[in-house]
């Protein structure tokens, strides 16, 4: 790619790397076809999700089901935005017979490829799972309104400036480290304040729900992570144009670590949830069961 970096450059400017590879090499069937259904697989687990959320509902007593309601709300805008972002790469490429791979499609129903639309979706979704939790924990020492505030704040500050930033990812890489770098602090914001959260969350509780809030602490890490992890993916296997990601490989696996990532993020967590919500309703004398049979 670097020889031609230049022509690339002035056709696809802020364009992201998906694009770089889709005019440059084109995509095989089978790095096309993963991509395609991984989106579907995401799509759809949002779809399933959401029918978890209605279902168990009324599985815990009435003061834990907001937490159901924002997971509700959080599969619903995922999924219209999976279901989108799935579309856009099936409209981004087209097959190639006489090369026998799939290359930038031209013509005015083509669109480039285009990542934006997950970030907004983050948006909304990243407040929401950052709020939900609250519904299931009391706090012991902060105050209620201050933590959501700075959830808020951080959420926001944190998207916001990696969606700028991710415009540069091809064309302007000191832009996209400083823009990376400022959404980073408001991630490790986020993070020391889930982290303070979740001890309060912890005392005086059963112990088995404690052991849950653990498992959604270490699940909230890893989940959380894989995002800017995907944010670099291009340069994964090495800085420059000609690093081991900057090809199909490196588009494959940033759309199967999304994928990972918002269905731990948004599905597993809100499951988990669930659970300590169940175990606290048990442990506050509300039985399911024995009120439905
Ligand atoms: C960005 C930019 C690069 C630096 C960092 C990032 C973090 C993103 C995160 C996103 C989480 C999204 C979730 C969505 C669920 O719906 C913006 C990629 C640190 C942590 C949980």
């Amino acid at each position: 790619m670097k020889e031609n970096f230049e022509k690339l450059r002035e056709q696809l400017g802020n364009a992201t790397f998906e694009n770089y590879v889709g005019l440059q090499d084109g995509y095989s069937e089978m790095a096309y076809q993963m991509v395609a259904h991984v989106l579907t697989l995401g799509y759809a687990t949002m779809l399933a999700g959401l029918l978890y959320f209605v279902l168990t509902i009324n599985w815990v007593a009435p003061k834990y089901r907001m937490s159901s309601i924002l997971s509700g709300v959080v599969m619903v805008s995922a999924f219209l935005l999976l279901y989108v972002q799935s579309v856009n790469w099936e409209t981004a490429f087209e097959f190639n017979t006489e090369e026998g791979r799939y290359f930038l499609a031209e013509g005015n129903r083509a669109d480039l490829f285009n990542n934006g639309y997950r970030y907004l979706n983050w948006l909304i979704d990243v407040p929401m799972l950052l709020f939900q939790i609250l519904f299931v924990i009391t706090l012991t020492k902060s105050s209620m309104s201050s933590v959501r505030n700075q959830f808020w704040f951080s959420g926001a500050g944190m998207i916001l400036t990696g969606y700028v930033g991710q415009y540069y990812e091809v064309t302007d890489l000191t832009n996209f480290a400083i823009w990376g770098a400022i959404s980073t602090v408001f991630f490790f914001h986020i993070l020391w304040l889930m982290r303070k959260v979740i001890n309060e969350g912890k005392e005086g509780i059963p112990a088995d729900a404690a052991s849950t809030l653990d498992s959604i602490w270490w699940l909230f890490l890893i989940a959380w992570m894989l995002y800017p992890g995907a944010y670099l993916m291009p340069y994964m296997g090495g800085i420059g144009l000609d690093g081991a990601f900057f090809n199909e490989t490196g588009v494959v696996a940033r759309q199967i670590t999304y994928t990972i990532a918002d269905v731990a993020s948004k599905v597993i967590y809100g499951v988990l949830l669930t659970v300590v919500a169940q175990k606290l309703s048990a442990a506050e004398g509300f039985d399911y069961v024995k009120n439905n049979s």
